[in-house]
């Protein structure tokens, strides 16, 4: 049961408990709209970031699993949003070549469902946000000097990239053969406190704190050498907002620019802690000790390599700090700071 408001900015958020979606309601609830959230069914709801920012009683939830038709056009119906923000998946890439059958389901049928209620319903009115990824362009760019914009091919190379390709390229034709309002935001990685601890930088972040001060067990981490372009999640939900504001649906890479290894995420949270890490061997290796205590920090596991890896990426977002006017306020290391101290505190 649920009590629909009348107000002008109806908002549905699927993925309401992930990270960015707990950012996007925080950001939209200061601007006044009414939020609803889908959390999927399940005995115990989830919600624990809507806890941490606080936000938890100010969303209306719905219990829906993104592949049943039927009740998501229901509950699209009652509500008539204005905006639906698509931020559910299956998003962790690894994951993806284990299970390749649930990843797509939840990344593309998912997004065909929403679609196809909108096109049926007639809800003209109503913007869809897509959440798409950098992970579609894959190892297009090989020169990791160059950043990757809209004219790159997409090249995906892992499951999940695959899934969620196919719903970007779903997105367009139904914007262009329905005449939908249909937006994608191409996000690089992004990052904050919030992240899930399965990420690389929620990780090592966790994994570093709990070693200085709780005695926690060796780091193990997998290719240390790719590199990712990552920005902060508060920053890019203020994106998908500015995407959403614009008179004509298109689609847009969000993205800071610069490229930092895992190494060298590593070297800085370890560094930012005390520590006097070094490395020491090749491959697999390869370890890092504390030059203080001479304990292992680190070691590589076979175990976190991937099928097949994607190396680097760096995008080039001129588009939308023009157009959409948008302007990231973390820097990479006011990000990086933000997460241990949030990580220290807990
Ligand atoms: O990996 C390497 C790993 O899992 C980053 C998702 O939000 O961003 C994210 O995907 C890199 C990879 O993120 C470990 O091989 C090394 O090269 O943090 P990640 P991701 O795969 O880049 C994109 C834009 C999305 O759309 C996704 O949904 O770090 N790496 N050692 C490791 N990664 C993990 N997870 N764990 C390790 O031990």
């Amino acid at each position: 049961t649920y009590v629909v408001i009348a107000s002008f900015y109806e908002t549905l958020i699927t993925g309401i408990n992930g990270q960015d979606g707990a950012y996007l309601a925080q950001n939209l609830i200061q601007k006044n709209f009414k939020i609803f959230g889908i959390l999927r069914r399940g005995s115990t709801p989830k919600n624990e970031r809507l806890l941490k920012l606080k936000i938890h009683n100010k969303i209306e939830y719905l219990r829906c699993d993104l592949t049943e038709h039927q009740t998501l056009q229901y509950y699209i119906e009652k509500i008539k949003p204005n905006y639906i923000y698509n931020l559910a998946a299956q998003s962790f890439v690894q994951y993806s070549f284990e299970n390749p059958f649930n990843t797509f389901k939840v990344n593309f049928e998912a997004v065909l469902n929403i679609l196809e209620t909108l096109r049926k319903t007639n809800l003209k009115k109503c913007k869809f946000y897509q959440a798409s990824t950098s992970e579609m362009f894959g190892n297009v760019v090989k020169n990791n000097n160059k950043l990757i914009n809209l004219n790159n091919r997409f090249e995906p190379v892992s499951p999940y990239a695959v899934s969620k390709l196919f719903s970007h390229h779903l997105v367009k034709l139904y914007r262009d053969s329905y005449n939908l309002y249909a937006s994608t935001g191409i996000l690089f990685n992004h990052e904050s406190p919030l992240r899930g601890n399965e990420f690389v930088t929620k990780k090592i972040v966790e994994n570093l704190v709990n070693q200085k001060f709780k005695n926690g067990p060796v780091l193990q981490l997998g290719n240390i050498d790719a590199a990712r372009d990552w920005g902060h999640a508060k920053d890019y939900v203020e994106s998908m907002v500015k995407i959403m504001e614009q008179k004509k649906p298109d689609d847009y890479i969000i993205a800071s620019g610069k490229l930092h290894s895992v190494r060298e995420f590593f070297l800085i949270v370890a560094k930012y802690l005390d520590f006097q890490p070094k490395f020491i061997g090749k491959g697999f290796n390869e370890i890092c000790i504390d030059q203080i205590s001479k304990k292992v920090l680190m070691k590589i596991s076979k175990r976190y390599y991937r099928d097949n890896e994607l190396f680097n990426l760096k995008g080039d977002s001129s588009i939308a700090r023009k157009k959409l006017k948008w302007k990231p306020k973390y820097t990479f290391k006011k990000m990086v700071k933000e997460m241990i101290d949030t990580e220290i505190d807990q």
